[in-house]
């Protein structure tokens, strides 16, 4: 029974090298040929440790391959992107479409997973298309000729995924109960925790909620940090000293919310209980200001300076990876640039060896070595806490005007 994963990205292929070194057959099918080339060379197209040894075995050792073309198998999983739209409403048209090339490969009794982080109802939606095309299927019944349709949200941490795919617990929403033990009987091939099963809306919900659940946390520290600034105090000794409590465990500001899940999902929410999702609407409100927040803050450092400098410490989403999806860091080094049109903007990235497409383009930023950004800067913003920054000689900021948005170097 071989199994096909859509999607090559930061969930699908990982979850294909893992099913693959454990035994499973699998065919990986990803539209984009960059992808599809790097795995059937056994290499990987992004940074994820650990990733490309699982790749290159299961590939050397014919169990996993990849094309173009969805294939004809008994199960599948899709794992595309589910964005949103500017009007903060889930685009399903990956889903769509990955599901429209499996519709003409069914006959009844394959195992359709739908692996993708979804709103409510994404489940049920894709079963009904599957239903729309194929009318003599059935997805609602326990028979041989049924299709058995399930989602089973991915909850791996980026830079942790290979472990975290075995180790963390999973939640399993079948359409049916059969579809659910299917689903479960084939995570637990390679995932050693506990499986729990649900119905798919429910464990969509659970899926958002845990991002959800953060991104609130986060905005409370947020929040704080704002208060603690009109204050006068530390945030980072404020939020040190409350976590004292047994029962307190706030997390740490930033410079907002990045990453294409956190920052994401609980739009999800909001946009299907809209007059419900009050707190988690205002959070993720507050996370989205936070950028701006900063921004004016170096501004303030600057004063009038003329021809000023800003060392623009850190792009990525969070520390020590080459991410910048919906990176807060790269929105306010490009934002600086294009509101200080005559200062300097030297943005400091350890884990990239060119701009990226983003910022290229602007005549006033220049990717910096560290210690010459600082050395050149009026204005220290330290964006993102890199190990690099954290081991920074702090010698080298006397006389800086700093802006320290994670606490680094407190
Ligand atoms: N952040 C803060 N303060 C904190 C923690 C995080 O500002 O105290 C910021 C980070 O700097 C970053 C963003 O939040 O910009 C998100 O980072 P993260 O490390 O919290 O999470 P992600 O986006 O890398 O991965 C999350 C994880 N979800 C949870 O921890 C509940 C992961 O388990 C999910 O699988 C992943 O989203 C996903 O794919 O949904």
């Amino acid at each position: 029974n071989t199994v096909a994963v859509i999607g090559l990205g930061y969930i699908g292929l990982p979850t294909a090298a893992i099913l693959a070194s454990h035994g499973q057959k699998v065919i990986g099918v990803d539209v984009n040929p960059v992808h599809v080339d790097a795995v059937n060379a056994g290499q990987v197209p992004f940074v994820e440790p650990e990733l490309e040894t699982h790749v290159a075995g299961a590939v050397s050792l014919g169990m996993l391959s990849a094309q173009a073309e969805t294939p004809k198998v008994g199960t599948y999983i899709i794992a595309v992107p589910t964005p949103f739209t500017e009007g903060h409403q889930a685009d399903l048209s990956y889903i769509d479409a990955a599901t429209d090339a499996i519709i003409p490969h069914l006959e009844g009794g394959e195992l359709v997973i739908l692996e993708s982080t979804s709103p409510p109802g994404a489940t049920e939606h894709l079963a009904a298309r599957i239903i729309a095309a194929r009318p003599e299927l059935t997805v609602d019944q326990e028979s041989e000729t049924n299709v058995d349709v399930a989602h089973c949200p991915e909850r791996v941490l980026p830079g942790q995924v290979m472990v975290e795919l075995v180790t963390n617990d999973r939640i399993v929403g079948g359409l049916t109960r059969r579809a659910a033990e299917r689903a479960k009987a084939l995570y637990q091939t390679f995932c050693t925790a506990d499986i729990f099963l649900t119905d798919a809306t429910t464990a969509e919900m659970a899926k958002l909620t845990e991002n959800s659940f953060r991104d609130v946390n986060i905005a409370f520290a947020n929040e704080l940090s704002v208060i603690a600034e009109r204050l006068g105090i530390d945030v980072f000794e404020l939020i040190e000293l409350a976590n004292k409590h047994p029962r307190v465990n706030i997390l740490q500001p930033g410079p907002g919310v990045g990453g294409h899940c956190i920052a994401v999902d609980p739009w999800f929410i909001v946009s299907a209980a809209p007059e419900e999702a009050r707190l988690i609407r205002t959070a993720r409100n507050v996370n989205d200001d936070k950028p701006g927040y900063v921004i004016s803050k170096v501004k303030e450092a600057l004063g009038d300076a003329e021809a000023p400098v800003v060392a623009a410490l850190g792009l990525a989403f969070k520390p020590d990876i080459d991410d910048m999806r919906e990176s807060p860091a790269l929105n306010i080094t490009a934002q600086l640039a294009d509101e200080l049109p005559d200062a300097s903007i030297l943005a400091v990235e350890p884990n990239v060896e060119a701009l990226p497409g983003k910022l290229a383009n602007r005549r006033n930023i220049a990717l910096t070595p560290l210690e010459e950004a600082i050395e050149r800067a009026d204005v220290v913003a330290l964006l993102v806490d890199h190990r690099e920054f954290k081991a920074l000689d702090r010698s080298l900021l006397d006389g800086k005007a700093v802006v320290d948005t994670r606490g680094t170097w407190r």
